[in-house]
């Protein structure tokens, strides 16, 4: 039976998991190389938002079940929920999986389990198990009679929670759980089995490995049409939302919804570790991810357009983070937006973002201000709404009659 598990990466993955586990009863040591998140955790306080994740965290530290550091301890289970991003030429970046990997080696002890949760390129889980044996030539993953002493496992279940639902969906969404070998598997299909009520659908590893990018790059191409089709609309004056909202009345046809771009460290990363892995065989899914990444510089340019016959044009930006009703700004959209539209000198930018308190420092903008909603309005000559913030439902409609209004979402429709 499972009772120590340390989870490395306190992230917007790490982080849900190690407190719910906590809470379940587990014994959890949470590491993450941030030391102010480190210390801000051991105090029961969080340095992401995500909704009611604060309330876990400190139920899961005063109950003593959660503790962190920036070091690993010896554990029943170790799951690696740490970045994998993309570098130059859109190739993955495994130095994150690679680093955690190595931080955990000096603590396994045979029959342990070692779980990758973060979305990473096909052969990664098993690359785990050859880190782990150049580093530890005590341990194997034979399951030879003579070996069996000195085995651990390896598996993959790759996370699929959606930001703003990651509590509810860690426990509640189906899981793919992929070993290194089937008696992997059916040890991370044991322990995912005491704290989610989803189905647990067992496979082998590079088979969960693909699951995932498949499922994101599965929504990359859908988003992708729905963009191309507000291209065409735009540029045959149709209104893309209506002719969305017809179509989606056929039985069969279910369009998602065109936008300023596709943002997030997800669905805008994870398609180019297939194009990576299969360039020949994925023209599609790349075409998908150019379509997408043309969406801003095209907002761009139409409000470039407009602000010409203003002499000194003054542009609200309704809404800065990759999507509706969270704080992340991470790969957004709209902040690309807004740095482009700030650094051609299209206008003055004023930014309402009711999400955030302040413009992160790291952003190059000039000439732009966050403000409050209606004040952002009511200074501009053109409103471009970027995120469809459930707050700006109570925008009053009459302070939009004298403005140009660009709308990414279809959201005054
Ligand atoms: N978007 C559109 N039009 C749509 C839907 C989304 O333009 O119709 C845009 C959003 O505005 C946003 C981007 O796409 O910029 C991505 O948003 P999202 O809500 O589709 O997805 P994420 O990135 O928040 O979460 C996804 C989820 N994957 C799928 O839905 C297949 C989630 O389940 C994954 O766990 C997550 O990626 C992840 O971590 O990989």
């Amino acid at each position: 039976m499972v009772k120590k598990v340390c989870v490395v990466g306190l992230g917007y993955i790490g982080l849900p998991t190690a407190s719910l586990l906590a809470i379940k009863g587990f014994q959890v040591h949470g590491v993450d190389v941030n030391r102010h998140a480190v210390e801000l955790i051991n105090q029961g306080k969080v340095h992401i938002y995500e909704p009611d994740l604060d309330i876990m965290v400190k139920a899961a530290v005063q109950s003593g079940q959660l503790n962190v550091s920036s070091e690993p301890i010896e554990a029943d289970v170790f799951i690696l929920a740490v970045p994998t991003p993309f570098q130059d030429g859109h190739k993955p970046n495994l130095s994150f999986v690679h680093q955690a990997t190595l931080s955990i080696v000096p603590y396994l002890q045979p029959g342990n389990l070692v779980i990758l949760e973060s979305t990473s390129p096909i052969g990664t889980t098993e690359k785990i198990a050859e880190w782990i044996m150049e580093a530890r030539p005590d341990l194997n993953i034979s399951n030879s009679l003579h070996d069996v002493c000195s085995r651990f496992f390896v598996a993959h279940c790759p996370e699929r929670v959606m930001p703003g639902q990651i509590l509810r969906e860690l426990v509640e969404n189906d899981r793919i759980i992929g070993g290194i070998d089937s008696q992997s598997t059916d040890k991370a299909i044991a322990f995912y089995d005491q704290f989610v009520s989803g189905k647990l659908l067992g496979t082998n590893a590079r088979t969960a490995e693909m699951a995932k990018l498949t499922e994101n790059s599965y929504r990359d191409v859908n988003i992708a049409f729905a963009n191309e089709l507000s291209f065409i609309c735009d540029h045959l004056d149709i209104n893309v939302w209506e002719l969305i909202r017809l179509a989606n009345h056929h039985p069969r046809v279910q369009i998602l919804q065109p936008g300023p771009g596709v943002g997030g460290h997800c669905i805008a990363v994870d398609p180019w570790f297939l194009v990576d892995a299969a360039p020949e065989q994925t023209k599609l899914i790349h075409t998908a991810r150019v379509v997408n990444d043309y969406k801003p510089g095209y907002v761009v340019a139409r409000v470039t357009e407009r602000a010409e016959r203003f002499k000194e044009p003054v542009i609200a930006c309704l809404g800065l983070s990759f999507k509706a009703d969270i704080d992340d700004l991470r790969e957004s959209p709209s902040v690309e937006i807004v740095e482009h539209l700030s650094r051609l000198k299209v206008g003055k930018v004023n930014i309402a973002e009711p999400h955030i308190q302040a413009l992160p420092q790291s952003l190059q903008l000039e000439h732009v201000t966050l403000m409050p909603t209606e004040e952002a309005i009511r200074k501009s000559d053109i409103v471009l709404l970027l995120v469809n913030h459930n707050v700006f439902q109570s925008i009053d409609r009459n302070l939009l009659k004298e403005k140009i209004v660009i709308d990414t979402r279809g959201f005054f429709n």
